[in-house]
């Protein structure tokens, strides 16, 4: 009787009233106590008709109840869809539709709009409120407090996660049990995690980062979390003093320097800043050392992949690397024409293979097979070279992404909405450097003959589809766009005009 993912994150704290959870309103949630939730959760779950293998789409606020949510469904072998609260109902329709989940459990506020799409695609809908309030978790209150853990193999699946592509159809990851587990457990021991750990937790649950990552490495540890809400600056600086590590993107590690109250001494009883998600600019990494001591471990991962990469905790950790690949990840650099492996130095795509590798992306084959090879590697999209030391370096994307704040953003979804609106010829949609965020959205549109384009209305209908987060911060009205001979976009030129345009 076995489930590897609840037993080895979960089930081990069994009996332990250790805290797991310390709460901004100073409460402290148990491992037991949080286990005794997770299983009152996984008791409805099981109630409402669901079956091991079934999808569980959640678009929730983080709630000590939202995390046992997952837990909940990694007891009873469901496969957990966490979604980001941004999202518009637009997306979430796709989502749902596309996964086929069984049940959506949503903010109360959200339950009018959502209702109807879920009924309408045969999945049930509960409730979930930011403080824990709504339908889930009032049926929970009457269950009882342990749920007979369900059976599952390390390579069934454990959750999905969504990932736009660059055609702008949205792809489902599907991960495994052991793709968490492998990686929980790595990098628990590559970055000494240990039960007297406690993680000031800052990042979103709907992304690999804040929830396999941050999490799982916690729970694998028996450590704790200084569970926030979200990033909240002071909120950070008042805690730090009481947390032993960091997780976050590179804006957290920008927005702390920014304030003078983030100094040597408030981070005294810190062990590990980690970076990771986007690009650490170098000259943050030396400020962030001058400022407290401390140097940021930066480590390198994606969604299909969870972590590849980290630099050492003990030894050199280099700014502008990612460090070497995590034990028992293979990583290669090929020439994105032949898929030959180049030559130690030289610059091409990375691809990696391991145990932390997803299984392929749901219901889509063709996507599956031109990113992951029959022999195991997955082809990342990014561009990088090993230096004669082993250190990776990422140098680029060979995928048409912006990251802002660590957030994706596949400009061809926003294209794809910019070119349908009136009087629009085309449009590029591109990154441009940005103080904060690290890269922000930029669109350009070319009018149709004769037409001018109302780029307000443009906007709008963009507010109205997708999440906030993928709004350009500006609409640029242009002639034509930059082409080569070959006739295809130029985005590096529209970069490199506009590469001013947010900076500080
Ligand atoms: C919020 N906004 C963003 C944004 N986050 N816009 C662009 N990019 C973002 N990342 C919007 C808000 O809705 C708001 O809209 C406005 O921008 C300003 O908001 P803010 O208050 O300044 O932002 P804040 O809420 O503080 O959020 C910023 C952030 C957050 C950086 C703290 O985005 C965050 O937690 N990011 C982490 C993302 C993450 O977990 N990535 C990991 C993916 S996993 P308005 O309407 O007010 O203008 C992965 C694999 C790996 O990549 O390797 O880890
Ligand atoms: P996601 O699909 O949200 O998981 O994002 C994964 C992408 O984030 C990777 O393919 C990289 O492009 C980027 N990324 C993650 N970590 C780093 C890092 N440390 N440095 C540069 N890019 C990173």
């Amino acid at each position: 009787m076995v489930n590897p993912l609840f037993d080895r994150l979960f089930g081990i704290h069994a009996g332990k009233a250790t805290p797991f959870l310390h709460l901004l309103n100073g409460e402290v949630i148990t491992h037991q106590d949080f286990l005794g939730m997770a299983a009152q959760i996984a008791n409805v779950l099981a109630q409402t008709g669901l079956k091991p293998g079934d999808r569980v789409a959640a678009q929730v606020e983080k709630s000590p109840e939202a995390l046992a949510l997952y837990a909940a469904c990694a007891q009873a072998g469901l496969i957990f869809l966490p979604l980001n609260t941004a999202y518009t109902a637009d997306e979430l329709t796709y989502f749902i539709e596309n996964s086929g989940a069984s049940v959506v459990i949503c903010d109360a506020r959200s339950e009018v709009t959502l209702a109807p799409i879920a009924s309408g695609l045969g999945a049930g809908i509960e409730t979930l409120n930011a403080n824990g309030s709504g339908t889930l978790m009032d049926q929970a209150a009457a269950m009882p407090l342990s749920y007979a853990t369900v059976d599952r193999d390390g390579d069934d699946l454990a959750a999905f996660l969504y990932t736009s592509g660059t055609t702008g159809r949205s792809k489902g990851a599907m991960l495994t049990q052991n793709n968490l587990l492998s990686n929980a457990e790595t990098l628990a021991q590559e970055w000494r995690f240990t039960s007297d750990d406690v993680l000031l937790h800052a990042l979103p649950i709907f992304h690999t980062h804040g929830l396999f990552v941050a999490t799982n490495v916690t729970l694998a540890a028996g450590g704790s979390l200084i569970f926030m809400p979200k990033f909240d600056l002071d909120a950070v600086l008042q805690h730090m003093p009481q947390a032993t590590s960091l997780m976050g993107v590179p804006t957290f590690y920008t927005r702390l320097l920014s304030d003078d109250r983030f100094t040597r001494e408030l981070t005294q009883h810190m062990r590990l800043f980690v970076s990771g998600s986007a690009p650490l600019l170098a000259e943050t990494h030396v400020q962030f050392e001058e400022r407290t001591g401390h140097r940021i471990l930066e480590r390198y991962g994606m969604t299909e992949t969870n972590m590849n990469t980290s630099n050492p905790f003990e030894g050199d950790r280099r700014a502008g690397t990612v460090g070497f690949p995590l034990p028992s990840v293979e990583l290669k650099i090929t020439d994105p024409a032949s898929g030959e492996t180049l030559s130690q130095g030289d610059v091409g795509q990375i691809e990696v293979r391991g145990p932390n590798v997803f299984k392929g992306y749901w219901q889509m084959p063709e996507k599956t097979a031109a990113e992951l090879r029959e022999d195991g590697f997955f082809i990342t999209g990014d561009l990088g070279k090993i230096d004669g030391d082993g250190y990776v370096h990422i140098v680029g994307r060979n995928k048409d992404l912006i990251i802002s704040g660590g957030y994706n953003i596949y400009p061809k979804e926003i294209e794809l909405m910019l070119d349908d609106q009136p009087g629009v010829l085309e449009s590029a949609v591109i990154g441009v450097p940005h103080p904060d965020f690290g890269e922000t959205v930029l669109g350009v549109v070319i009018a149709e003959p004769g037409q001018s384009p109302d780029l307000d209305a443009m906007m709008e209908a963009v507010r109205q589809a997708l999440a906030r987060f993928k709004h350009p911060r500006q609409l640029i009205l242009l002639d034509e766009l930059p082409r080569n001979t070959m006739g295809k976009v130029q985005k590096n030129i529209l970069r490199d005009q506009y590469k001013d345009m947010f900076a500080s």
